[in-house]
């Protein structure tokens, strides 16, 4: 919101295994992106983006909004 990241950010941990949504609001039009997962959604001012997954994979992993480059939070996994 206006440049600035709200709501849940660091590091959030989910068990392995774990179906896991991420639900992004954003008043710019971008994208969500989960590393590792290779996981994208779009994301704007009309519609929130989500991307819904199972957490297969361990580690730690960043999700940005891919245009702005902004880091949102990382997901660790495991
Ligand atoms: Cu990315």
């Amino acid at each position: 919101m206006g440049g600035q990241v709200t709501g849940d950010t660091g590091r959030i941990p989910v068990a392995s295994g774990d179906q896991v949504t991420i639900t992004v609001t954003s008043d710019a039009t971008d994208e969500i992106h989960l590393h590792g997962y290779d996981l994208s959604a779009p994301v704007g001012p009309d519609a929130p983006g989500t991307l819904t997954f199972q957490a297969s994979i361990p580690g730690v992993f960043e999700v940005e909004l891919e245009e702005l480059g902004t880091l949102l939070f990382t997901l660790q996994v495991g």
